[in-house]
């Protein structure tokens, strides 16, 4: 019997628009996320699996990378709405097995969106597309592997395929991946990073030597004053909100910058406190600056230039630990305000207000996330934010630093794994020294670098180890031809996505155990390690029996893959590394710096600390051995007149990708996700009333190429909706507008595409859809600009102050 498909997709004319709430999480969060939960995983395994989320003797959240309390402190339920619904998601009853892949035929997959497929269920056996075939078929795990070391090694080069890591995967899944694909050969090594954070890694590894945040959990609660930039904690990090009510409670003042005025800014009722459930809640942030997009950079040189105008600077720590401060003094006195005022759609008096803020309090936490890291200038703004830091003496003292919050729930572990295209040469050694092999050492390709490659034909095969390459990165028509070039697309994955069916001309679905099942891996129970945003390491071991008996991990399937391609080249013991996972954690502690004797330290309750020389002994591992200010020159997002900048975002219903309802509750939106927020006098200043479609248009000529074409890139029929936010902006969820991204459109040195400012108008509606309908009726489309010529104003999108009319 075939079962019914539990979700219709979206019908987008369902859509309703309410009112913008003022306070996150509270009872109504507790309801919904266990009405979901109950929903697909009834009442007993909803109580087994909630009540070991985050505990010492648990499983990590699958969730974000928010870190958990020190053991003592943890409460019994230590997760929030989205935990439960990333959970949700895993632990589902729902399942798809080969019954449902012969019911639906490729081609019908193909017109589905990522939330109809999602939603289906766990992927329960491995399953083949084979070329010139109509559906996939389950296919044995042997053949599988068989057909993955077939192609590989028909390649010309190693270099010819393409490894993906999205940032779910345990630290000992990555080490055992980023060691086979470099004895195969290649540093092909791209991940989720290269489009969250990388701007962060690259900004602070040149600022104080380390990619990394520089703060604890505790460091949170004792800060004077909390930054929070370009981060939205109510709905991506939602657990920092009880953080922040403790540091309220010790007397803290927060500062929020951001266009939108997000509901977890601005008031947090905690659950778990009567305060909370009957009470009005903890109020949060004390000043929020509604910031043009892309206007940090600005806000930061001018916020650094009052401190030292108003003689706030930590001599003693900037003479010891820095350099470059006179430089940086020198430029910051002849700050343009003009053009800050421009950049940042604020007034001096808020400037000063905030710079306030920071120069009345003696420590304190500069969080951030990616309205910060996806903009063209974002290393230059991180690089202001360090300045602040270190004029301030603000790194390396309780209570203080900087603290870059974390996207997947194990993104900065797999990095300090190894999952790196372009990782150190000492990690390389290292690697070499233990395993005897000579790791190739020219740098691999990022995400943005491996689409090009596999569009131009440079590349034909591409593995993902998790995530949903296709929907995450930018310019949509460009990846999904760029797939559709590749010999071979193999996706390790617990769910259905877009990726599966936009595929190669041979395409495998491998399904892995999730983190919330019992890895019996080898006949033994099996732990995995992983680490949060704040560089606290600890194990992980799910509760729950797989939800097919036919799953693998992927350390196991990683293990096998590698066995059945390279055998016993280099002579690595893939097969213990499969039957017993502390083997890879002896080789993590003798490859990976700071983790020695790792399998012991994860044994502690609660794990342990990686070093971070900043924040443990105020050294910094730079090239010139102290922290290093930067000078950052003022360049403007110029946004043409008619059209606005639009940042791309996350709704209070998906984590990334993964659609997981259609209600964005904090922002008054349910039933639909094809919407564009605008300030309702541009809607009026455009012609435009509330409740209208229109097709939204980015325009855009690579800047670094004088005689670049002006391309167009359509995605129809989103609904006007008045939100209140600067002047001249715009937002609009992702995945839906990924197709407007263009992919050189990145940002400079990190390569992190632009998903935060894209140049926009908004057309009338073009493409003829019936109401409703799903992803493949919203045909998007891109093309040259007919009559767009090179100096068009279109194409000035990156001025100098000067330059401004
Ligand atoms: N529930 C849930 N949790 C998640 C995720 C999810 O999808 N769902 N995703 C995870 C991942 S991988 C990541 S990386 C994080 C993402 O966490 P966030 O960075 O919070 O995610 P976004 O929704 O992209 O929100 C960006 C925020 O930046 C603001 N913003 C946009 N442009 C600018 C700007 O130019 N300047 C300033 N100052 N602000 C700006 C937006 O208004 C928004 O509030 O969350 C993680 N956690
Ligand atoms: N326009 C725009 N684009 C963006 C962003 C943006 O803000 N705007 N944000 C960017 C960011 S910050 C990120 S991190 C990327 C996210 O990019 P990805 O990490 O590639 O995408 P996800 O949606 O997180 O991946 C979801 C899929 O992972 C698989 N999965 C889930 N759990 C597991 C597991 O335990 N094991 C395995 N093997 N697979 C699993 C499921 O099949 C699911 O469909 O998107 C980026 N793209
Ligand atoms: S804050 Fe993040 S890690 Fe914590 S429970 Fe929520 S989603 Fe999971
Ligand atoms: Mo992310």
């Amino acid at each position: 019997m075939v079962r019914q498909a539990p979700v219709k997709d979206i019908d987008e004319s369902e859509l309703e628009v309410g009112r913008e709430k003022h306070a996150a999480a509270g009872v109504t969060a507790v309801a919904v996320s266990m009405k979901r939960a109950i929903e697909q995983m009834g009442v007993k395994r909803t109580a087994q699996t909630l009540l070991k989320l985050n505990q010492v003797d648990g499983y990590d959240c699958q969730g974000c990378a928010w870190p958990d309390p020190s053991p003592d402190h943890r409460h019994t339920a230590e997760f929030c709405e989205n935990g439960a619904k990333a959970v949700t998601e895993e632990a589902t009853k729902r399942h798809i097995g080969p019954e449902f892949f012969a019911a639906h035929p490729m081609a019908e997959l193909k017109q589905k969106t990522d939330y109809w497929l999602g939603q289906q269920g766990r992927i329960t056996q491995p399953m083949v597309y084979r070329e010139g075939g109509s559906h996939y078929e389950p296919i044995g795990w042997d053949e599988a592997f068989g057909i993955i070391a077939g192609e590989l090694n028909a390649l010309d080069s190693p270099d010819e395929a393409i490894f993906y890591t999205s940032g779910k995967t345990s630290n000992e899944a990555a080490f055992a991946y980023q060691l086979f694909v470099r004895a195969f050969g290649t540093n092909n090594l791209p991940d989720c990073s290269n489009m969250c954070h990388e701007s962060t890694s690259v900004a602070l590894a040149e600022a104080i030597g380390i990619g990394k945040g520089s703060v604890h959990l505790e460091d949170l609660h004792q800060a004077e004053l909390i930054v929070i930039a370009g981060q939205n904690p109510g709905t991506n990090h939602p657990r920092m909100l009880q953080a922040l009510e403790i540091a309220k409670g010790n007397g803290a003042k927060i500062l929020a910058i951001n266009p939108l005025r997000e509901a977890g800014l601005v008031r947090f009722k905690n659950p778990q406190t009567p305060k909370g459930v009957v009470g009005g809640g903890t109020g949060l942030a004390d000043l929020h600056l509604p910031i043009r997009v892309n206007g940090d950079l600005a806000l930061f040189q001018a916020i650094g230039a009052l401190l030292l105008e108003w003689g706030c600077v930590d001599h003693d720590f900037v003479q010891r630990h820095t350099v470059g401060f006179d430089e940086w003094a020198a430029s910051a006195r002849e700050l343009d305000w003009d053009a800050v005022l421009r950049a940042t759609g604020l007034s001096r008096e808020l400037i000063e207000e905030a710079a306030g803020m920071f120069r009345d309090s003696a420590a304190t936490v500069n969080c951030w996330a990616m309205g910060i890291t996806q903009h063209r200038n974002s290393v230059a703004t991180i690089r202001e934010f360090t300045n602040v830091a270190l004029l301030q003496g603000n790194i390396g003292r309780p209570g203080a630093g900087l603290c870059p919050v974390r996207g997947h729930s194990n993104v900065q572990g797999d990095r300090t794994m190894g999952i790196w295209e372009r990782a150190p040469e000492h990690f390389l050694d290292a690697l070499q020294t233990e395993f005897g092999f000579d790791p190739p050492r020219e740098h691999g390709l990022d995400t943005v670098a491996s689409i090009g490659a596999l569009r131009d034909g440079r590349a034909h095969v591409f593995f993902g180890m998790g995530g949903n390459f296709v929907s995450a990165v930018p310019d949509t028509e460009v990846a999904e031809q760029a797939m559709a070039r590749a010999s071979l697309t193999v996706h390790v994955s617990t769910k259905l996505n877009r990726s599966h069916v936009t595929h190669g001309r041979t395409a495998l679905i491998l399904p892995a155990l999730g983190r919330s099942e019992k890895d019996r891996t080898g006949g033994r129970e099996q732990r995995v390690t992983v680490e949060d945003s704040m560089s606290a390491v600890h194990a992980s071991k799910g509760p729950l029996e797989p939800a097919s008996s036919h799953l693998r991990s992927e350390v196991d399937i990683l293990c096998s893959m590698a066995e059945a391609t390279i055998g016993d080249r280099h002579g690595i013991p893939w097969s213990d590394f499969r039957s017993d996972y502390t083997e890879i954690r002896r080789r993590i502690a003798r490859v990976v710096p700071g983790c020695a004797a790792y399998d012991e330290k994860v044994d502690q309750p609660g794990g342990f600390q990686l070093p971070h020389p900043p924040r443990d002994t105020r050294t910094f591992p730079t090239a010139a051995d102290k922290a290093i200010f930067a000078v950052n020159p003022l360049d403007i997002l110029h946004v043409p007149e008619g059209r606005l900048l639009l940042q791309t975002m996350r709704s209070h219903d998906q984590f990334n990708t993964t659609i997981y309802g259609l209600d964005d509750r904090y922002r008054g939106v349910s039933n639909g996700r094809r919407v564009i927020f605008v300030h309702p006098d541009d809607i009026t200043a455009l012609g435009l009333s509330e409740g209208d479609y229109v097709d939204l248009v980015s325009e855009w000529s690579d800047p670094d190429h004088a005689d670049a074409q002006l391309v167009y890139r359509r995605a129809p029929r989103f609904r006007v909706v008045p939100y209140d936010q600067p002047r001249g902006c715009a937002a609009a969820y992702y995945p839906e507008t990924n197709p407007l991204i263009p992919l050189d459109s990145k940002a400079l040195k990190s390569n992190c595409p632009t998903s935060k400012s894209v140049i926009v108008r908004l057309a009338p509606v073009d493409v003829d859809v019936a109401d409703g309908g799903a992803l493949a009726s919203y045909p998007s489309d891109y093309g040259v600009v007919a009559d767009g010529q090179v100096g068009d104003d279109a194409q000035k999108q990156y001025v100098e102050p000067d330059q401004l009319s």
